[in-house]
Protein backbone atom coordinates (compact mmCIF):
# COMPACT_ATOMS: atom_id res chain seq x y z
CA UNK A 1 0.00 0.00 0.00
CA UNK A 2 1.21 3.53 -0.66
CA UNK A 3 0.73 5.76 2.13
CA UNK A 4 -0.01 9.57 1.48
CA UNK A 5 1.82 11.60 4.17
CA UNK A 6 2.82 8.40 6.07
CA UNK A 7 -1.28 7.59 5.98
CA UNK A 8 -3.10 5.39 4.69
CA UNK A 9 -5.30 7.17 1.60
CA UNK A 10 -8.82 7.18 2.22
CA UNK A 11 -12.08 7.68 -0.72
CA UNK A 12 -14.32 10.19 -0.23
CA UNK A 13 -17.26 9.17 1.88
CA UNK A 14 -20.38 8.85 0.66
CA UNK A 15 -22.24 12.97 1.10
CA UNK A 16 -18.82 14.43 2.16
CA UNK A 17 -17.85 17.66 -0.41
CA UNK A 18 -14.76 17.37 -1.86
CA UNK A 19 -12.44 20.52 -1.48
CA UNK A 20 -9.47 20.86 -3.25
CA UNK A 21 -7.12 22.84 -0.88
CA UNK A 22 -4.23 22.64 0.90
CA UNK A 23 -4.62 23.44 4.27
CA UNK A 24 -1.02 23.31 4.76
CA UNK A 25 0.10 25.93 1.99
CA UNK A 26 1.94 29.09 3.45
CA UNK A 27 -0.89 31.78 2.20
CA UNK A 28 -3.60 30.24 4.45
CA UNK A 29 -1.21 29.29 7.18
CA UNK A 30 -0.49 32.95 7.68
CA UNK A 31 -3.70 34.30 7.05
CA UNK A 32 -6.22 31.39 7.77
CA UNK A 33 -9.40 33.12 7.93
CA UNK A 34 -11.20 32.77 4.71
CA UNK A 35 -9.99 28.90 4.88
CA UNK A 36 -11.92 28.72 8.78
CA UNK A 37 -14.81 30.18 6.83
CA UNK A 38 -15.12 28.13 3.93
CA UNK A 39 -14.10 25.02 5.36
CA UNK A 40 -17.11 24.82 8.45
CA UNK A 41 -19.63 26.53 5.61
CA UNK A 42 -18.64 22.93 3.10
CA UNK A 43 -19.86 20.70 5.61
CA UNK A 44 -19.19 19.12 8.87
CA UNK A 45 -16.01 16.68 7.04
CA UNK A 46 -14.56 17.63 4.38
CA UNK A 47 -12.57 15.25 1.65
CA UNK A 48 -9.36 16.37 0.43
CA UNK A 49 -7.65 14.99 -2.24
CA UNK A 50 -4.33 15.97 -2.02
CA UNK A 51 -3.79 14.44 1.28
CA UNK A 52 -7.14 11.79 0.74
CA UNK A 53 -8.05 12.64 4.05
CA UNK A 54 -10.69 14.14 6.00
CA UNK A 55 -11.03 17.74 7.84
CA UNK A 56 -13.28 18.97 9.88
CA UNK A 57 -13.76 22.81 10.98
CA UNK A 58 -16.94 22.83 12.76
CA UNK A 59 -16.81 23.15 16.37
CA UNK A 60 -19.91 20.40 17.31
CA UNK A 61 -18.15 17.85 15.13
CA UNK A 62 -14.48 18.72 16.66
CA UNK A 63 -16.04 18.70 20.30
CA UNK A 64 -17.42 15.13 19.41
CA UNK A 65 -13.70 14.06 18.15
CA UNK A 66 -11.97 15.16 21.07
CA UNK A 67 -14.24 13.47 23.65
CA UNK A 68 -14.20 10.15 22.48
CA UNK A 69 -10.57 9.24 22.60
CA UNK A 70 -11.49 5.24 22.05
CA UNK A 71 -12.61 6.25 18.87
CA UNK A 72 -10.63 9.15 17.75
CA UNK A 73 -7.30 7.81 19.21
CA UNK A 74 -3.99 9.97 19.97
CA UNK A 75 -1.57 7.00 20.10
CA UNK A 76 -1.53 6.65 15.81
CA UNK A 77 0.08 10.35 16.10
CA UNK A 78 -1.43 13.66 16.29
CA UNK A 79 -0.20 15.02 12.81
CA UNK A 80 -0.81 13.58 9.27
CA UNK A 81 1.18 10.21 10.01
CA UNK A 82 -0.08 7.49 11.03
CA UNK A 83 2.47 5.98 13.89
CA UNK A 84 1.29 2.35 12.99
CA UNK A 85 2.31 2.26 9.05
CA UNK A 86 5.20 4.70 9.36
CA UNK A 87 7.68 5.85 11.91
CA UNK A 88 8.07 9.11 13.68
CA UNK A 89 11.06 11.81 13.69
CA UNK A 90 11.54 11.28 16.98
CA UNK A 91 10.48 8.75 19.63
CA UNK A 92 6.60 9.33 20.08
CA UNK A 93 5.58 11.45 23.18
CA UNK A 94 4.26 9.50 25.97
CA UNK A 95 1.59 11.90 27.16
CA UNK A 96 0.62 13.67 23.54
CA UNK A 97 1.07 10.37 21.73
CA UNK A 98 -0.85 8.09 23.79
CA UNK A 99 -3.87 6.62 25.00
CA UNK A 100 -5.30 5.38 28.47
CA UNK A 101 -4.17 3.98 30.00
CA UNK A 102 -0.60 4.68 29.25
CA UNK A 103 -1.75 7.96 28.82
CA UNK A 104 -3.65 7.91 32.34
CA UNK A 105 -0.41 7.66 34.49
CA UNK A 106 1.79 10.27 32.68
CA UNK A 107 -1.16 12.54 32.51
CA UNK A 108 -1.42 11.93 36.35
CA UNK A 109 2.18 12.62 37.08
CA UNK A 110 2.27 16.11 34.65
CA UNK A 111 -1.17 17.18 36.04
CA UNK A 112 0.34 16.92 39.66
CA UNK A 113 3.26 18.72 38.84
CA UNK A 114 1.32 22.13 37.28
CA UNK A 115 -1.35 21.74 40.06
CA UNK A 116 -2.68 25.44 40.60
CA UNK A 117 -1.17 24.77 43.92
CA UNK A 118 2.55 24.40 42.37
CA UNK A 119 1.73 27.27 39.56
CA UNK A 120 0.66 29.77 42.62
CA UNK A 121 4.21 29.66 43.72
CA UNK A 122 5.53 30.66 40.23
CA UNK A 123 2.72 33.81 40.12
CA UNK A 124 5.10 36.48 41.94
CA UNK A 125 8.21 35.64 40.14
CA UNK A 126 6.19 35.53 36.95
CA UNK A 127 4.22 39.02 37.19
CA UNK A 128 8.11 40.57 38.96
CA UNK A 129 9.74 39.66 35.62
CA UNK A 130 7.18 40.78 33.69
CA UNK A 131 6.85 44.37 35.49
CA UNK A 132 11.06 44.59 34.53
CA UNK A 133 10.46 43.97 30.90
CA UNK A 134 7.61 46.29 30.92
CA UNK A 135 9.82 48.87 32.11
CA UNK A 136 12.30 48.35 30.28
CA UNK A 137 10.54 48.07 26.63
CA UNK A 138 8.40 51.39 27.90
CA UNK A 139 12.20 53.01 27.35
CA UNK A 140 12.27 52.37 24.14
CA UNK A 141 11.03 54.05 20.75
CA UNK A 142 10.08 50.89 19.62
CA UNK A 143 10.85 46.97 19.76
CA UNK A 144 9.79 43.88 18.42
CA UNK A 145 6.43 42.41 19.90
CA UNK A 146 7.67 38.92 19.17
CA UNK A 147 11.04 38.90 19.84
CA UNK A 148 11.59 41.22 22.57
CA UNK A 149 8.68 40.35 24.43
CA UNK A 150 6.66 36.96 23.25
CA UNK A 151 9.40 35.28 23.14
CA UNK A 152 11.79 37.08 25.91
CA UNK A 153 9.17 36.48 28.24
CA UNK A 154 8.51 32.73 27.88
CA UNK A 155 12.04 31.81 27.29
CA UNK A 156 13.36 33.77 30.48
CA UNK A 157 10.54 32.48 33.15
CA UNK A 158 9.57 29.14 32.13
CA UNK A 159 13.43 27.36 31.86
CA UNK A 160 13.61 28.80 35.17
CA UNK A 161 10.60 27.17 36.41
CA UNK A 162 11.81 23.99 34.40
CA UNK A 163 14.75 24.67 36.34
CA UNK A 164 16.82 24.71 33.16
CA UNK A 165 20.37 25.10 34.15
CA UNK A 166 20.82 25.66 31.20
CA UNK A 167 19.06 27.92 28.49
CA UNK A 168 19.42 28.20 24.77
CA UNK A 169 16.74 30.51 24.02
CA UNK A 170 16.97 30.20 20.56
CA UNK A 171 17.00 26.44 20.80
CA UNK A 172 13.76 26.30 22.89
CA UNK A 173 12.00 27.99 20.26
CA UNK A 174 13.14 26.14 17.54
CA UNK A 175 12.60 22.76 18.65
CA UNK A 176 8.63 23.81 19.53
CA UNK A 177 9.04 24.74 16.01
CA UNK A 178 10.04 21.41 14.80
CA UNK A 179 7.68 19.72 16.82
CA UNK A 180 4.53 21.65 15.47
CA UNK A 181 5.77 21.40 11.94
CA UNK A 182 6.46 17.96 12.31
CA UNK A 183 2.81 17.44 12.38
CA UNK A 184 1.92 18.48 8.98
CA UNK A 185 2.89 17.36 5.38
CA UNK A 186 6.26 16.61 4.50
CA UNK A 187 6.50 20.53 3.01
CA UNK A 188 8.91 22.77 3.04
CA UNK A 189 8.16 23.88 6.67
CA UNK A 190 8.67 20.85 7.81
CA UNK A 191 12.05 19.74 5.89
CA UNK A 192 13.67 23.13 7.03
CA UNK A 193 12.46 22.41 10.89
CA UNK A 194 13.30 18.74 10.95
CA UNK A 195 17.02 19.79 9.37
CA UNK A 196 17.82 22.02 12.59
CA UNK A 197 17.52 18.90 14.27
CA UNK A 198 21.24 17.47 14.28
CA UNK A 199 21.73 21.16 16.11
CA UNK A 200 19.43 21.07 18.65
CA UNK A 201 18.15 17.79 19.57
CA UNK A 202 21.15 16.15 21.12
CA UNK A 203 21.27 19.71 22.98
CA UNK A 204 17.71 19.37 24.37
CA UNK A 205 17.88 15.62 25.02
CA UNK A 206 20.58 16.60 27.15
CA UNK A 207 18.96 18.88 29.23
CA UNK A 208 16.18 16.34 30.08
CA UNK A 209 18.47 14.42 32.14
CA UNK A 210 18.23 14.87 36.18
CA UNK A 211 21.68 16.13 36.60
CA UNK A 212 21.09 18.69 34.43
CA UNK A 213 17.64 20.14 36.37
CA UNK A 214 17.85 22.34 39.32
CA UNK A 215 16.32 20.71 42.44
CA UNK A 216 13.66 23.21 42.68
CA UNK A 217 11.31 23.09 39.65
CA UNK A 218 8.81 21.09 37.24
CA UNK A 219 11.36 18.88 35.82
CA UNK A 220 12.57 17.90 39.28
CA UNK A 221 8.87 17.27 40.44
CA UNK A 222 8.77 15.10 37.68
CA UNK A 223 11.71 13.14 38.65
CA UNK A 224 10.43 12.79 42.06
CA UNK A 225 7.82 10.84 40.52
CA UNK A 226 10.13 8.12 39.21
CA UNK A 227 11.89 8.01 42.66
CA UNK A 228 8.26 7.05 44.06
CA UNK A 229 7.71 4.43 41.44
CA UNK A 230 5.00 6.13 39.54
CA UNK A 231 7.01 5.85 36.42
CA UNK A 232 10.26 5.48 35.08
CA UNK A 233 13.67 7.28 35.07
CA UNK A 234 13.50 7.18 31.77
CA UNK A 235 9.80 8.39 31.37
CA UNK A 236 10.58 11.01 33.69
CA UNK A 237 12.96 11.88 30.99
CA UNK A 238 10.44 11.71 28.16
CA UNK A 239 7.82 14.17 29.95
CA UNK A 240 10.61 16.77 30.58
CA UNK A 241 10.98 16.51 27.08
CA UNK A 242 6.88 17.06 26.56
CA UNK A 243 7.40 19.90 28.83
CA UNK A 244 10.25 21.87 26.42
CA UNK A 245 7.93 20.74 23.29
CA UNK A 246 4.91 22.03 24.27
CA UNK A 247 5.64 24.74 27.23
CA UNK A 248 7.45 27.50 24.88
CA UNK A 249 5.91 28.04 21.35
CA UNK A 250 2.77 27.49 22.73
CA UNK A 251 3.40 30.55 25.15
CA UNK A 252 5.16 32.88 23.19
CA UNK A 253 2.44 32.53 20.44
CA UNK A 254 -0.61 33.39 22.89
CA UNK A 255 1.34 36.29 24.40
CA UNK A 256 2.27 37.63 21.00
CA UNK A 257 -1.14 37.27 19.87
CA UNK A 258 -2.48 38.90 22.82
CA UNK A 259 -0.04 42.22 21.86
CA UNK A 260 -1.64 42.18 18.67
CA UNK A 261 -4.84 41.72 18.73
CA UNK A 262 -4.73 44.84 21.92
CA UNK A 263 -2.84 47.01 19.54
CA UNK A 264 -4.76 46.40 16.73
CA UNK A 265 -8.52 47.01 18.99
CA UNK A 266 -7.24 50.38 21.11
CA UNK A 267 -10.80 50.35 22.26
CA UNK A 268 -10.23 47.09 24.08
CA UNK A 269 -7.39 47.58 25.47
CA UNK A 270 -8.80 50.47 26.83
CA UNK A 271 -11.19 47.99 28.93
CA UNK A 272 -8.07 46.23 30.17
CA UNK A 273 -6.76 49.30 31.31
CA UNK A 274 -9.89 50.70 33.46
CA UNK A 275 -9.75 46.79 34.81
CA UNK A 276 -6.62 45.37 34.91
CA UNK A 277 -8.35 42.31 36.87
CA UNK A 278 -10.13 41.46 33.04
CA UNK A 279 -6.08 40.72 32.24
CA UNK A 280 -7.24 36.59 32.46
CA UNK A 281 -10.61 36.68 30.70
CA UNK A 282 -8.48 39.03 27.71
CA UNK A 283 -6.09 36.13 27.45
CA UNK A 284 -8.77 33.44 27.04
CA UNK A 285 -10.60 35.44 24.19
CA UNK A 286 -7.33 35.81 22.40
CA UNK A 287 -6.79 32.41 22.51
CA UNK A 288 -10.31 31.87 21.47
CA UNK A 289 -9.91 34.78 18.71
CA UNK A 290 -6.49 33.88 17.56
CA UNK A 291 -6.05 29.39 18.38
CA UNK A 292 -2.23 29.85 18.56
CA UNK A 293 -2.26 25.91 18.12
CA UNK A 294 -4.57 25.81 15.07
CA UNK A 295 -4.31 22.16 14.15
CA UNK A 296 -4.41 18.77 15.52
CA UNK A 297 -5.30 15.10 14.01
CA UNK A 298 -7.10 12.46 15.35
CA UNK A 299 -6.83 8.76 13.90
CA UNK A 300 -10.27 6.65 13.36
CA UNK A 301 -9.37 3.24 15.44
CA UNK A 302 -12.33 1.49 14.21
CA UNK A 303 -14.86 1.66 11.24
CA UNK A 304 -17.46 4.10 12.77
CA UNK A 305 -19.94 7.50 11.83
CA UNK A 306 -19.42 11.30 12.63
CA UNK A 307 -22.70 13.04 12.09
CA UNK A 308 -23.56 10.21 9.45
CA UNK A 309 -20.43 10.54 7.43
CA UNK A 310 -19.17 6.79 7.59
CA UNK A 311 -15.37 6.52 8.28
CA UNK A 312 -12.85 3.69 7.90
CA UNK A 313 -10.63 2.47 10.10
CA UNK A 314 -7.33 4.53 9.89
CA UNK A 315 -9.04 7.81 8.57
CA UNK A 316 -7.03 10.80 9.62
CA UNK A 317 -8.86 13.64 10.18
CA UNK A 318 -7.29 17.44 10.49
CA UNK A 319 -9.29 19.14 13.36
CA UNK A 320 -8.87 22.53 12.98
CA UNK A 321 -8.85 24.15 16.37
CA UNK A 322 -8.69 27.64 14.48
CA UNK A 323 -12.32 26.90 12.76
CA UNK A 324 -13.95 26.11 15.61
CA UNK A 325 -13.11 28.83 17.57
CA UNK A 326 -14.73 31.01 14.93
CA UNK A 327 -17.68 29.48 14.40
CA UNK A 328 -20.70 31.69 14.12
CA UNK A 329 -22.93 27.85 15.11
CA UNK A 330 -21.53 28.34 18.80
CA UNK A 331 -20.32 31.82 19.05
CA UNK A 332 -22.28 34.55 18.31
CA UNK A 333 -20.71 37.20 16.36
CA UNK A 334 -17.90 35.24 16.28
CA UNK A 335 -15.18 37.18 14.34
CA UNK A 336 -15.36 40.06 16.99
CA UNK A 337 -12.74 40.25 19.48
CA UNK A 338 -14.27 41.19 23.25
CA UNK A 339 -12.21 40.97 26.38
CA UNK A 340 -15.70 40.94 27.97
CA UNK A 341 -16.86 37.69 26.36
CA UNK A 342 -15.76 35.00 28.89
CA UNK A 343 -15.09 32.42 25.99
CA UNK A 344 -16.01 29.52 27.92
CA UNK A 345 -15.52 25.82 26.07
CA UNK A 346 -12.94 27.50 23.83
CA UNK A 347 -11.04 24.60 21.60
CA UNK A 348 -7.85 26.55 21.53
CA UNK A 349 -6.38 23.92 24.63
CA UNK A 350 -8.12 21.37 23.57
CA UNK A 351 -10.67 19.14 25.21
CA UNK A 352 -10.93 15.88 27.03
CA UNK A 353 -8.21 13.99 28.30
CA UNK A 354 -5.85 15.56 26.14
CA UNK A 355 -6.46 19.17 27.02
CA UNK A 356 -3.35 21.11 28.03
CA UNK A 357 -1.80 20.23 30.86
CA UNK A 358 -0.05 23.28 31.51
CA UNK A 359 -2.60 25.39 30.87
CA UNK A 360 -2.56 27.40 34.50
CA UNK A 361 0.99 28.02 34.12
CA UNK A 362 0.29 29.34 30.13
CA UNK A 363 -2.83 31.68 32.16
CA UNK A 364 -0.31 32.72 34.71
CA UNK A 365 2.47 33.45 32.16
CA UNK A 366 -0.40 35.43 30.03
CA UNK A 367 -1.88 37.18 33.17
CA UNK A 368 1.47 38.44 34.38
CA UNK A 369 2.20 40.13 30.88
CA UNK A 370 -0.98 41.71 30.33
CA UNK A 371 -1.41 42.83 33.66
CA UNK A 372 2.11 44.69 33.80
CA UNK A 373 0.89 46.50 30.48
CA UNK A 374 -2.50 47.36 31.53
CA UNK A 375 -0.87 48.88 35.18
CA UNK A 376 2.02 50.45 33.02
CA UNK A 377 1.33 51.10 28.99
CA UNK A 378 -1.31 54.08 27.95
CA UNK A 379 -0.99 53.24 24.66
CA UNK A 380 0.47 50.11 22.27
CA UNK A 381 1.29 51.68 19.61
CA UNK A 382 1.50 49.63 15.94
CA UNK A 383 4.48 51.18 14.34
CA UNK A 384 4.77 48.34 10.91
CA UNK A 385 3.37 45.40 9.46
CA UNK A 386 2.57 42.31 12.04
CA UNK A 387 4.28 39.45 9.92
CA UNK A 388 3.24 35.85 10.60
CA UNK A 389 5.28 33.19 10.91
CA UNK A 390 3.83 29.98 8.88
CA UNK A 391 4.01 26.93 11.04
CA UNK A 392 2.03 23.42 10.37
CA UNK A 393 0.18 23.80 13.67
CA UNK A 394 0.82 26.83 14.96
CA UNK A 395 -0.23 30.19 14.12
CA UNK A 396 1.38 33.30 15.47
CA UNK A 397 3.07 36.72 14.78
CA UNK A 398 7.17 36.10 13.09
CA UNK A 399 7.51 40.50 14.19
CA UNK A 400 5.33 43.54 14.70
CA UNK A 401 7.00 46.44 15.52
CA UNK A 402 5.30 48.53 18.39
CA UNK A 403 5.70 50.66 20.48
CA UNK A 404 4.35 51.36 24.42
CA UNK A 405 3.94 54.79 25.39
C1 LIG B 1 0.67 19.43 23.47
C2 LIG B 1 2.00 19.02 22.97
C3 LIG B 1 2.50 19.62 21.89
C4 LIG B 1 3.72 19.24 21.42
C5 LIG B 1 4.44 18.25 22.04
C6 LIG B 1 3.98 17.62 23.15
C7 LIG B 1 2.74 18.01 23.62
C8 LIG B 1 4.78 16.52 23.79
O1 LIG B 1 4.29 15.84 24.68
O2 LIG B 1 5.93 16.33 23.40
Amino acid sequence: MTLIEGHRPIEPPQGVAVWDIDPYDTAILTDPTDYYHELRARGPLVYIPKYQILCCGRYAEIKTIFNDWERFVSSRGVGLQDFKLDEPWRPPSIILEADPPDHTKTRTVMARAMSPRAVNQLKEFFQSTANDMVDRLLLLDSFDAVYDLAEAFPTTVFPEAVGLREVNRQHLIDYGAMVFNALGPDNALRQRSLAMGPDIVPWLTEQCRRENLKPEGLGSTIYASADNGDITEEEAGMLVRSLLSAGVDTTVTGIGSALWVLATHPEEFEKLKADPSLARPAFEETLRYTSPVHTFCRTANLDTDISGVRIQEGTKIICSLGAANLDEEHWPNADHFDINRRPTGHLALGTGIHGCVGQNIARAEAEAVLTAIALKVDKIQSMGDAIWRPNNSIHGLDSFPIKFT
